[in-house]
């Protein structure tokens, strides 16, 4: 399998995908969405296959959201890339992309580790949460930027994160926008395990072989069961997936996006209600 934006190896009952934008911390397109859930489809029928690593090229960050720099009123731009025989579902909004790949990341019947080696922000961070675990570099930075750039990722976002972190956790992490060191996310229960950045490969590495000495079904049964707790949040994922469609169109949204393109402070205060 080609790819341009990601990353894709298999190795000792691992695939690992890595998101290959370092020049935009990781920051993805519809065609970096789509590559990675056909990387994960991949990995879902390799029978080779029993766990999935899910991490970001260099030591910056693992994913900070959408491309905001193709980003304006009428959603995010399909990018120039050479096609690559997915183009009709590039063209779906990308929060239907980013949809997809949260969905095939939770019903993917085997244990998805996300590697977090520096900024998981905004969609990037919705990913690592959706992941069943994750292991963290000292220096991770975690957080929700949607009401500063004039966005939102409600469904596994909120209510997901809410299962995480709690509540008023999750409120907070929303409402403020702050970032959170990886010692605070794993106080909040956020991560699983933090460690030294040079460390952290080892001790992911270390983790898939206990899982790869588990019992496949075992951990497939473990995990659906999960999932099926907190099956009805992909209602709500999807409802808010429609509104934040119809937001992306307003001015309230673009002043978000420019703002943070401006390098200045948004002024939202004219869109009060
Ligand atoms: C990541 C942050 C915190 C890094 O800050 P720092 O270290 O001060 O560096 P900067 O100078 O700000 O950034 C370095 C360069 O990287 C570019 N850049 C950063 N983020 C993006 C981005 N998302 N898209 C494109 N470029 C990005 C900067 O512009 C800068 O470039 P140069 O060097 O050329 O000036 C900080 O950068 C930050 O806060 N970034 C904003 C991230 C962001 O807005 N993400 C999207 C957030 N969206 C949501 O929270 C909700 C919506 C959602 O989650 C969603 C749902 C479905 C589908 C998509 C999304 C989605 O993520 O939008």
């Amino acid at each position: 399998m080609e790819f341009q934006d990601i990353l894709y190896s298999k190795y000792n009952g691992r695939a690992r995908v890595t998101i290959n934008r370092p020049q935009k911390l990781n920051a993805f397109t519809n065609h970096t969405l789509q590559e990675m859930i056909s990387a994960l489809l991949d990995a879902w029928t390799d029978k080779n296959v029993g766990v999935i690593i899910l991490t970001g090229a260099g030591d910056r960050a693992f994913c900070v959201g959408g491309d905001q720099s193709i980003r304006s009123k009428d959603g995010y731009a399909t990018t120039e890339l050479e096609k690559s025989g997915l183009d009709k579902l590039e063209n779906l909004p990308l929060p239907n992309n980013h949809a997809m790949l949260l969905q095939i990341i939770r019903n993917i019947p085997k244990p998805v580790v996300a590697m977090v080696n520096g900024y998981a922000i905004g969609g990037g961070h919705v990913i690592h949460v959706v992941c069943d675990l994750t292991v963290a570099s000292e220096k991770a930075k975690f957080g929700q930027v949607g009401p500063r750039v004039g966005s939102f990722d409600a469904g596994y976002g909120t209510a997901y994160l809410a299962r995480v972190v709690g509540e008023k956790k999750a409120r907070e992490i929303w409402f403020l926008c702050q970032q959170y060191t990886a010692e605070e996310a794993l106080k909040m229960g956020l991560v699983n395990k933090v460690v030294p950045p040079d460390k952290l490969e080892e001790e992911v590495e270390a983790m898939c072989d206990t899982l790869l000495a588990h019992s496949p079904t075992s951990l497939a049964a473990l995990k659906t069961s999960f999932n099926a707790d907190t099956e009805s949040i992909w209602g709500i994922h999807s409802m808010a997936g429609v509104a934040l469609n119809l937001y992306y169109g307003t001015d309230e949204a673009m002043e978000g996006r420019n703002a943070f393109m401006e390098k200045r402070k948004p002024d939202f205060s004219k869109f009060r209600k």
